[in-house]
């Protein structure tokens, strides 16, 4: 089998996002694009030979071909060792609990997460290092400068490797190791949270629905909640993982997870429901005719968390990202602990789980997770609420009351506009800069401002700077709107305004979100300029 090194021309699209390189399937399999995405990550990390990696995805559209140019790219490359997922599945937290279970020197994952699949919809490919967690900004930064002066790739001339048997296959001078993609994980899973307490709570009616919306968790799923916790089959819909989701959006919020809500919110409603997206580390929490909002649930997990047997001794501290509401930070000053306040991307964590800092990160963005790997977990955060819930033995509902009522309610929600034009976004985030420096002292209804500013972040561990990370406007009463444009996007730009309130008064505490949040609604509308600027009357999607 012979190394074949072949020339190639640089692309100057291959920034990596918030969370690795995203892009429409049919920009990937251009000739050359993904080998030179690759080939950029090989140089860049300089992995000494024979150093092994994670490999797989979360089985959408082209995940089968680009595993193979990856493999026989690892093998040209000096790889020693590459596990495979079987079938080439394996989902976010399964790869990073991979990583570090076997002392991998790295790994690469396949997936677009929640953005669609199919011939015309998105992949992407993210590079995750030694600790499990993905490349931090100045790995990715190093691999974007990069890929603009690549000039050849190196590729192994050999047939494709069998991904279906679980084994061991030679490449060239490389072993591929084809992995069970679910055993590890789920052990893991169990060596964390009270699956007895969570097996009485099933034998006693409790029903629960898990949607894995056709994406990676329902293997995974299906292991441990129909297998391992006992649910009667059925529990788990749409597992079976399929190229194109079955047509759907698989992110678990409350416009694409429309068949789960509807029936959390119909007439014979489960107890409990719960949605995983594409690559399993986004999680939808739902109680009977009960949402539980992203920011709301990390505040949970964290009060509660000594009653899972993996957090019995308590955490270290907890951390969130800018846009994510303060609700944390209320429960970590009650128990005397650090909260962190990092910018978007799960990358931020990563360094304050190594030094310790932190047991449980949370995103306003369905995404929450602890230090036992390093990516946010999907299928944690439902076995958390699950051993949440058999220990307390109330309804989901209640508890999030009994917290709101202890700690007040952080009133908070998102609102996305999709797939903007370019020019408008930007335009319209320049515009808001502009107007920062005359705006505090206003007064708007009862909101007078008290700070604007871009937010920035140094990392407390490494001393490394972020800038740009989100348009904040705050308000004396501890308001506040952050205008962002998303880092995930493949069409256009996609424009978040994240807005919060808090409230006290648990006589306030049923009302709806939106309702709340009304007035600082039609201020963002206000300081934006967004309907003369976007033509938009309303959001694409409300969190
Ligand atoms: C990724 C990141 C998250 C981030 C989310 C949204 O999640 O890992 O940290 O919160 O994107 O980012 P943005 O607001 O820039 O679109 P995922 O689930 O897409 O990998």
């Amino acid at each position: 089998m012979a190394v074949r090194v072949i020339a190639t021309t640089p692309f100057n699209d291959q920034k990596p996002g918030t969370s690795g390189l995203r892009k429409k399937v049919p920009v990937f399999r251009q000739p050359h694009y993904l080998e030179n995405f690759v080939q950029a990550i090989f140089d860049v990390i300089a992995a000494p030979p024979g150093s092994a990696l994670a490999l797989g995805g979360d089985g959408r559209f082209y995940n089968r071909e680009a595993i193979q140019v990856i493999l026989k790219m690892a093998a040209a490359n000096g790889f020693g060792r590459v596990l495979v997922g079987q079938g080439g599945i394996l989902s976010t937290p399964a790869a990073s609990h991979v990583i570090r279970k076997y002392g991998l020197f790295g790994g690469l994952v396949l997936s677009a997460s929640h953005n669609p699949g199919g011939p015309e919809g998105d992949f992407g490919i993210k590079y995750n290092i030694g600790n499990g967690g993905p490349a931090p900004e100045k790995v990715t930064e190093a691999v974007f400068a990069r890929s603009k002066d690549l000039a050849e790739y190196r590729i192994l001339e050999a047939a494709d490797v069998s991904l279906d048997q679980i084994g061991e296959t030679r490449l060239g001078d490389m072993l591929v190791q084809v992995i069970d993609p679910v055993a590890d994980y789920a052990d893991l899973m169990e060596s964390l949270f009270d699956f007895g307490a969570v097996r009485e709570l099933l034998k006693t009616g409790f029903r629960m629905r898990f949607d894995a919306m056709h994406a990676v968790t329902g293997p995974y799923a299906r292991e441990i909640f129909e297998g391992r916790l006992g649910a009667p089959a059925g529990t788990v819909v749409n597992g079976i993982p399929l190229p194109d989701f079955g047509g759907g959006h698989p992110d678990p919020n409350l416009t694409y997870a429309h068949d789960l809500v509807a029936e959390m919110f119909g007439p014979d409603a489960p107890d409990f429901g719960a949605a995983s997206d594409g690559d399993g580390d986004r999680n939808m929490i739902l109680g009977k005719r009960f949402f539980v909002n992203p920011s709301d649930s990390l505040a949970l997990i964290a009060a509660n968390a000594t009653l899972a047997p993996g957090y019995a001794g308590g955490l270290a501290g907890i951390a969130r990202s800018m846009p994510t509401s303060a609700a944390a930070d209320r429960v970590a000053r009650k128990l005397g602990i650090p909260c962190f306040e990092t910018p978007t991307g799960w990358k931020f964590f990563g360094n304050l789980m190594d030094a310790g800092q932190v047991t449980v990160c949370g995103e306003e963005s369905f995404g929450t997770s602890s230090s036992h790997v390093r990516e946010k977990d999907g299928l944690w955060a439902v076995l958390f609420w699950l051993n949440i819930v058999a220990k307390r033995r109330q309804p989901v509902e209640d508890i999030v009351r009994a917290h709101w009522a202890e700690y007040g309610r952080n009133f908070y929600s998102r609102h996305d506009y999709e797939a903007l034009p370019t020019e408008a976004a930007n335009g319209l985030m320049q515009h808001l800069k502009d107007s920062f420096p005359s705006l505090p002292g206003k007064t708007f209804g009862r909101y007078s401002v008290k700070v604007c500013d871009d937010f920035a972040y140094t990392d407390p561990i490494d001393g490394s700077v972020s800038r740009n990370q989100g348009l904040r406007v705050l308000f004396e009463d501890g308001s506040r709107i952050v205008f962002r444009l998303s880092g995930t996007g493949t069409e256009g730009a996609t424009l978040r305004v994240y807005l919060e309130s808090y409230e006290p008064n648990p006589s306030q505490h049923g009302l709806d979100a939106q309702a709340a949040l009304g007035e600082l609604i039609a201020i963002a509308g206000l300081l934006s300029g967004l309907k003369a600027r976007t033509g938009r009357e309303a959001p694409t999607v409300i969190t």
